[in-house]
């Protein structure tokens, strides 16, 4: 029986989630719906988390004049509160501080280390906090990163490594037997190009830490967040449990931030210990809002909680995956949601809804037969589009129906229908339309989960005149 297990993120918990962060947890939501309804709940797995051994954790809890566990599981429930608001149907919310967490993770490490894929050595370079990752000194500005605008530390240590160099070959074996392994092709391109560069061994541990996960074989060291926070990918799915292989290999929705840990160091790390690399990995562009890239500092970051009160979480949803095709970037404006609101949602979806609820009340004492409109052509178009990643298209397939549904009314007009007693012609018209109508709400569930419940609630028979969808 085939399986579809799909992963997000884990997200920092440094701060509150912002609309970019939803992003990539839609694309995955929008996905486990998809196959759920397609193989069944049971074939589905799904899920996100936060990632909490991180030195900006520590950071951000003495701000707050907390302890690093307490602040974190502060921050995991807004994290989590606002994934449900939004209607993001995960099966499990993984925390880096669970118990469970930190049983995979030292189990995969004294497998990497049993592979002799683990030496000690000595590193020294500039380190970001903000980026968790060392940096080049190129890469920096007066001394600062210039993404995260703050000093960079000089560290020293004696680390411990991971033969990275070693996978060079293998890795790029296993781009050129898998080309769709990265998508969209150009991120794939990147990865690919990186590698054949040339790799170097990456430390793995931090001797000067203690907020983090302990290296089994020497426990005064804390291994490195990232390698720490890869492993959730198999956590989630029961590792080191052998039930971890019902779920495994996995589809992973990243940004386009993050793909050398992803595409690079993490299958690197499951080569190391004979485990097959994720299924594929998914990478999203990076939205900036009003034009300009999201920060803390600019106050710009839209909080996904605000925006779902004001507008509804389905219209937040609907906006941001037929606004933005998947893999590009992307902006995002309140203006931009407004008229989309009024004009796809509100004029479109809302009114055609209003306008054959009211009249199936009003000149069929609200009964209609049911039957499937959708042709298997326009069904399979609706497939492709959303096994290919192409969400807008097919949220734009929805609408040329949804469109072409109101345009038959304007057309046909059933009212005149009526005052002239063409019953039969009457009636058939009003069951096609009761039923396009359904059918779209039953592809548009991934979507919009809401809004397709409504939509199926409002054609309960006797059908009514439905309250407005998208109030303006
Ligand atoms: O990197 N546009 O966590 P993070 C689109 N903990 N997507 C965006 C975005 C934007 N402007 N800003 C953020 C981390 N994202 C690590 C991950 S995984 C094992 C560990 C999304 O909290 C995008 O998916 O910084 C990006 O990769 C992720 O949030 C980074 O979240």
């Amino acid at each position: 029986m085939e399986r579809f297990s799909v992963t997000t993120p884990i997200y920092y918990v440094n701060d509150v989630p912002h609309i970019g962060h939803l992003y990539s947890t839609l694309i995955a939501d929008v996905l486990a719906r998809y196959w759920r309804q397609k193989l069944g709940n049971d074939q589905v797995w799904f899920s996100t988390g936060t990632d909490e051994n991180s030195q900006k954790t520590v950071e951000a809890a003495q701000k707050k004049g907390l302890d690093p566990q307490r602040y974190t599981d502060q921050l995991a429930g807004i994290w989590q509160q606002t994934f449900e608001r939004l209607g993001i149907s995960f099966n499990d919310f993984i925390r880096t501080t669970e118990f469970r967490h930190k049983e995979a993770v030292q189990a995969l490490l004294v497998d990497m280390d049993d592979s002799g894929d683990i030496y000690q050595g000595h590193y020294e370079g500039w380190y970001c906090v903000g980026h968790e990752a060392f940096m080049k000194e190129s890469e920096l500005v007066d001394g600062k990163c210039p993404e995260h605008n703050r000093n960079a530390e000089w560290l020293k240590e004696e680390n411990y490594f991971f033969k990275l160099s070693k996978y060079e070959k293998d890795l790029l074996h296993w781009f050129e037997k898998n080309p769709d392994w990265v998508v969209p092709p150009s991120r794939y391109n990147e990865v690919k190009q990186f590698v054949k560069q040339g790799l170097e061994d990456i430390s793995i541990t931090r001797q000067s830490q203690r907020w983090g996960i302990p290296l089994p074989k020497d426990t005064s060291h804390v291994i490195y967040v990232w390698i720490d926070a890869l492993i959730n990918y198999l956590t989630t799915v029961g590792y080191p449990d052998q039930r971890y292989r019902q779920w495994w290999p996995s589809v992973h929705v990243i940004g386009k931030d993050i793909t050398k840990f992803h595409c690079i160091i993490w299958p690197a790390m499951l080569m190391s210990v004979g485990i097959e690399p994720p299924k594929q990995v998914l990478v999203n562009g990076f939205f900036t809002v009003n034009g300009q890239k999201i920060s803390k500092s600019l106050g710009n970051a839209i909080e996904p909680l605000a925006l779902s009160k004001k507008y509804g979480s389905d219209a937040v949803r609907y906006f941001l995956l037929r606004e933005i095709p998947f893999g590009s970037d992307g902006d995002f404006s309140e203006d931009k949601l407004k008229q989309r609101y009024v004009s796809d949602l509100a004029n479109g979806l809302g009114n055609l809804v209003s306008r054959v609820t009211n009249m199936l009340e009003q000149f069929a004492h609200g009964q209609f037969v049911r039957s499937t409109t959708n042709s298997p052509q326009q069904l399979s178009r609706h497939q492709s589009a959303i096994e290919q990643y192409r969400f807008d298209e097919a949220l734009g397939i929805m609408w040329e129906h949804l469109d072409a549904a109101n345009q038959l009314i304007d057309v046909k007009a059933p009212w005149n229908m009526a005052k002239e007693g063409k019953r039969d012609e009457l009636n058939s018209l009003l069951n096609d339309l009761a039923n396009r109508v359904l059918n779209i709400a039953g592809l548009l569930e991934p979507f919009m989960p809401v809004t397709a419940k409504r939509i199926q609630k409002a054609f309960v028979e006797p059908v009514k005149k439905a309250e407005p969808l998208f109030p303006r």
